[in-house]
């Protein structure tokens, strides 16, 4: 995820493209082909995904919500519970759309702390620094422009107090669990004991209820999955003609597994740049995981990477959770 980048940053420089042919080129000529979904998130992507959660079947965002505008008090006690001073940290910040209630809500406490939003987008961080100043009088942001552990490391040394990080929205869940592991270890070994860490985690519900957020009745996920193959088309010179594949998305209740794929409604051969890729018919591509979890495994995450499970904040469904971890 370090190489990750988050949504807004485009159009992409001549290093990142790079990165961007190679991984869809090395992912396209593997036995069970796949395209990273860190991708799906263009000018267009970064609409799509926004009419994703606010559509009626992506449940996600109004739990995360829920959770952030009616527990802000739970949230802010775990936070302040040592008397201390204290940062807080919000990694792929984005709009702040959630933490917003909890910075307004330490801010009325007059809490001392300072928020500090990492992104890879010093567009969307001025925005967010603008707007945040505009509506939270008187709140401390530094926003650091950068890769997440790279910016972290930075954090560190400009705050000396204890850290508060959070990782938002169910991002998590876009890695395998084996990735996910590695990140949360790296995640630890950036912060000192006693730092927090606020993971946003979807849980494992009934399975109808989690595909069809994935499968949502007016088309926006298909088309979120079909538009990475747009953007090949446009910025890696591609000619995929798009309505020659189909969305399909499984999930699987054992494991919490929802996947992605596009198959390819014929056998057709796709030129990107140089290269050639053949597609038999039903071929399917893997494009994106959402993994989902239980509250056990939530903590077993924790345990498993070095952190201690201090508070589960679930939503009123039990459907998402925002989960403290304690370095
Ligand atoms: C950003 N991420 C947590 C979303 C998710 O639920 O996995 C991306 C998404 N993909 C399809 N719909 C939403």
């Amino acid at each position: 995820i370090s190489d990750n980048y988050p949504a807004g940053l485009y159009p992409l420089n001549d290093t990142l493209l790079g990165k961007f042919r190679e991984e869809v080129l090395s992912g396209l000529h593997r036995k069970a082909k796949r395209l990273p979904s860190k991708y799906f998130y263009d000018k267009t992507g970064d609409m799509l995904f926004q009419r994703i959660m606010a559509c009626p079947e992506y449940y996600l965002t109004n739990c995360e919500l829920e959770i952030f505008q009616s527990k802000t008090a739970d949230l802010a006690q775990i936070i302040t519970s040592d008397n201390g001073t204290f940062d807080l940290i919000e990694l792929g910040a984005g709009d702040a759309t959630k933490s917003q209630y909890l910075l307004k809500y330490l801010s009325d406490q007059k809490a001392s702390f300072t928020y500090m939003p990492i992104d890879i987008s010093g567009n969307i961080l001025s925005v967010l620094e603008k707007r945040l100043k505009d509506e939270i009088t008187g709140l401390d942001v530094t926003c650091l422009e950068g890769e997440y552990f790279e910016m972290l490391r930075i954090a560190a040394e400009l705050s000396g107090r204890r850290k508060i990080v959070m990782f938002l929205g169910a991002n998590i869940g876009n890695m395998e669990p084996r990735e996910a592991k590695e990140f949360c270890r790296d995640l630890r070994a950036h912060l000192a004991p006693g730092d927090l860490v606020l993971m946003g985690v979807d849980l494992k519900k009934h399975p109808k209820l989690i595909w069809e957020a994935y499968n949502d009745s007016a088309g926006l996920t298909s088309r979120f999955n079909l538009n990475l193959l747009h953007r090949i088309n446009r910025e890696l010179k591609g000619d995929f003609d798009p309505d020659q594949f189909e969305h399909y998305q499984t999930y699987d209740p054992g494991s919490g597994a929802c996947k992605s794929h596009l198959v390819s409604l014929q056998d057709q051969i796709v030129t990107i740049g140089d290269s050639k890729i053949v597609f038999g018919r039903d071929e399917s591509v893997f494009m994106e995981i959402s993994q989902k979890y239980t509250l056990e495994e939530v903590d077993n995450l924790a345990r498993e990477t070095g952190f201690v499970p201090v508070y589960s904040c679930p939503d009123t469904k039990g459907w998402f959770v925002d989960a403290f971890w304690k370095a």
